[in-house]
């Protein structure tokens, strides 16, 4: 297999080759706050006003593409009642990137968020890319939790932060983009994807199987 200049392999017509980059991203949150929803809104351009609460866990899969490559997150739903609470690093370990969800018509639920960023930050990997999701912002008019108070303390966590919509779809798609673009594509990134304990993306080429710990380049 050749490769061009940029060192991306091309087919032997000359076309370049997708590069195919996997992460396993999670979402964490407060029972209610929407996690489904927004999942549900990515991968499926849909909302229900009566979402069921997940039991255990979700699994999805949606890609997004980017420039140069394509980035599929392998989606891990958890479910928020507490009772599900020791579930959890099964899901966040060797997850490379996580959405923390709040819903900003419920104090209590950024107090939780801010517990689930303590947590992954103890406990997930050390690369771990952490978006804040202040969801339902529809609700503007029942709000009680600032955008500037979460984006600062967004800021002082190093988060991406967002305010967004399942329902309007307001800046669903945008965060999960940001976490790609944000997500390292190298191998310097780190090593292992799935369910390792590293950060790094899995490289697919185009008809192959995954791999356990190659990473994009
Ligand atoms: N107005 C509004 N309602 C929303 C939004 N997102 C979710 N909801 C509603 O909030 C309720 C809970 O949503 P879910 O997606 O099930 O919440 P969850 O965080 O997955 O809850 P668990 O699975 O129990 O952890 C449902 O009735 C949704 O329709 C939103 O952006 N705006
Ligand atoms: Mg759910």
């Amino acid at each position: 297999m050749a490769t061009n200049r940029s060192g991306a392999a091309q087919r032997p017509n000359g076309a370049p080759q997708t590069k195919v980059c996997q992460f396993k991203l999670v979402l964490l949150g407060e029972s209610a706050v929407g996690k489904s929803s927004l999942v549900l809104r990515f991968v499926k351009g849909q909302f229900h006003e009566y979402q069921e609460s997940t039991i255990g866990a979700a699994f999805l899969t949606q890609t997004v593409c980017l420039d140069d490559i394509t980035v599929k997150f392998e989606i891990w739903d958890t479910a928020g009642q507490e009772r599900y609470h020791s579930l959890a690093p099964m899901y966040y370990r060797g997850a490379q990137a996580a959405i923390v969800v709040y819903d900003i018509t419920n104090q209590d639920t950024f107090g939780r968020a801010k517990n689930w960023v303590k947590e992954l930050q103890r406990q997930a990997s050390p690369s771990i890319v952490i978006a804040l999701a202040g969801n339902k912002s529809d609700l503007a008019a029942k709000r009680m939790v600032e955008f500037e108070e979460a984006q600062a303390y967004a800021d002082e966590n190093g988060l991406l932060f967002m305010e967004t919509s399942a329902k309007t779809a307001m800046n669903v798609n945008d965060i999960f983009l940001a976490i790609a673009n944000k997500l390292p594509k190298s191998e310097s990134g780190g090593g292992g994807g799935g369910g390792g304990a590293g950060a790094g993306a899995r490289r697919l080429n185009d008809g192959d199987a995954p791999r356990a710990s190659s990473c994009c380049k």
